[in-house]
């Protein structure tokens, strides 16, 4: 059996029942297959695919707070510090009530290589909980991350793990969690990202991952003699990375056409209106509902009325709420209504059968670890600001992260060429990110 093979048998049978996990394993070491085998002895000997897919570190914790009745509640707190084989471990916490112990190392796993993509100086790691900041009183939500602090904080520090946001986690969150650390440790340091301005924050973080979603898909379309101008987009989400999306896909010409949340979606004949979104969703923290009754070209669909964001007729398509959101039959209807690309502005959000499907209809297919990792690159100008103690003018950050979008679209595009599959960015990105973290590895011995 190849050695490729043998490490996913491996993956599936210690760690059972985490499906995303073997997920992204699976993608991850399906694209390094040519590499590995020129290279095999060695790697066989070294145990590094075995290493890169075993987690440095894994923290489990109890997580208890006292809710607006009086009532302690009990959430599972996790963090996973996968490698941190170029830099201390990098990556959010995700608050939402699906998350468990797989989709947490799933999402750790594809930051390595993300991380790797960036050229920035940062390791892979995530963490989170089943807490649902949804629903919630702000009391609430500051004593849930009081107490998920007063646990971590022990393993986490500005040169160690920096953690930021994700889904359910956003500057509310960050501020609460930076507080308590700061009371317990006693340091101001640069130990979380996604900060707010007056308190070592940087700025154009908020936008970063939704501008540097758009500024890829530009770049990748200008490859390939396409733009982004007058185009149609179908945006899926409703919160940070979908918002920012929105609003640079105006900028750069486009008409963004839809959003979505956990529970309806939007179809707007004259596109999103992002104050509007921004007012609903960032301010109000309301339903889309409440964007459709303040907009007439507005219609709203609930989940599961047989249709989505991607029945919409769109040229270019960008999932941006959560992982496994666009199916093979998604895949089938965009490329029918004539999508011609689709870069993830979400982590895993296109199954690997809708992935294959659209790479085998010609379709330009950005993943995820390579598209949406303008948030954490951002994040790291953010810690070289706070190392710095200095900060950055927005054009300044804004300007920075461009380029780095622009190279992971040339590091990918370059690596997929260089390995005979030119225009798969999927394996481009897996290579490209992987060579940097596997020479780290065998540098720094057996760690
Ligand atoms: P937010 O919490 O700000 O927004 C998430 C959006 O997705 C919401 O509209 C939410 O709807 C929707 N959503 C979440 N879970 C589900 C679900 N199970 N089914 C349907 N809709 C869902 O998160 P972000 O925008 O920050 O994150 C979105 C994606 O982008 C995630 O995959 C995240 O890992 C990834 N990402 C985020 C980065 C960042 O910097 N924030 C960086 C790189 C990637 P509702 O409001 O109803 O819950
Ligand atoms: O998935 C991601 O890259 C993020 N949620 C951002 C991580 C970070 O450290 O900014």
């Amino acid at each position: 059996m190849s050695y490729v093979d043998e490490v996913f048998d491996l993956v599936v049978a210690k760690n059972p029942a985490q499906p995303e996990f073997h997920q992204a394993v699976k993608e991850v070491l399906e694209s390094l297959r040519v590499v590995i085998e020129a290279n095999e002895e060695k790697y066989r000997r070294d145990a590094l695919l075995e290493r890169l897919v075993t987690p440095e570190r894994q923290l489990l914790f109890r997580v208890p707070w006292v809710d607006d009745k009086g009532q302690v509640q009990v959430n599972n707190g996790f963090r996973v510090q996968f490698n941190s084989a170029i830099g201390p471990y990098k990556g959010g916490l995700r608050l939402h009530p699906s998350v468990n112990l797989g989709i947490i190392k799933f999402l750790g796993f594809e930051q390595i290589f993300k991380n790797s993509l960036t050229g920035l100086p940062i390791g892979g790691g995530k963490g989170g909980s089943d807490f649902d900041p949804k629903g919630k009183s702000d009391r609430e939500v500051m004593a849930f991350c009081q107490s998920f602090i007063t646990e971590l904080y022990k393993y986490i520090g500005a040169d160690t793990d920096v953690p930021a946001g994700d889904i359910g986690t956003g500057a509310r969150e960050i501020g609460y969690m930076y507080g308590q650390y700061k009371r317990l440790t006693g340091l101001y340091e640069g130990v979380l990202t996604g900060k707010g301005l007056s308190y070592g924050g940087s700025l154009a973080r908020t936008e970063a991952t939704g501008y540097g979603l758009l500024y890829l898909t530009e770049e990748m379309l200008k490859c390939n003699g396409k733009d982004i101008k007058g185009k149609t987009i179908a945006v899926s989400g409703a919160g940070n990375v979908a918002i920012y999306a929105i609003q640079k896909a105006w900028q750069l010409g486009g008409k963004p056409v839809t959003c979505s949340d956990s529970t309806g979606w939007i179809y707007d004949s004259e596109g999103i209106d992002v104050a509007l979104l921004k007012e609903v969703k960032e301010v109000r923290r309301a339903r889309l509902t409440e964007y459709a009754a303040a907009r007439s070209s507005a219609r709203y669909h609930e989940c599961g009325e047989g249709s989505n964001v991607w029945t919409v007729k769109c040229d270019i398509a960008l999932p941006c709420a959560t992982q496994n959101e666009l199916h093979l039959e998604d895949a089938k209807t965009l490329v029918a209504n004539g999508c011609f690309a689709v870069a993830e502005g979400a982590n895993m959000p296109t199954t690997m059968e809708a992935t294959e499907y659209l790479q085998g209809s010609g379709v330009l297919f950005c993943p995820g670890k390579a598209s949406n990792a303008g948030g954490v690159a951002t994040s790291a100008l953010e810690m070289s600001q706070n190392s710095e103690r200095l900060s950055w003018t927005f054009e300044e950050v804004d300007s920075k992260l461009k380029g780095i979008m622009v190279n992971i679209f040339h590091n990918l595009d370059d690596a997929a060429k260089k390995y005979g599959m030119e225009g798969n960015y999927v394996a481009g990105a897996n290579i490209a990110g992987f060579l940097k973290v596997a020479e780290a590895m065998t540098a720094q011995g057996v760690v």
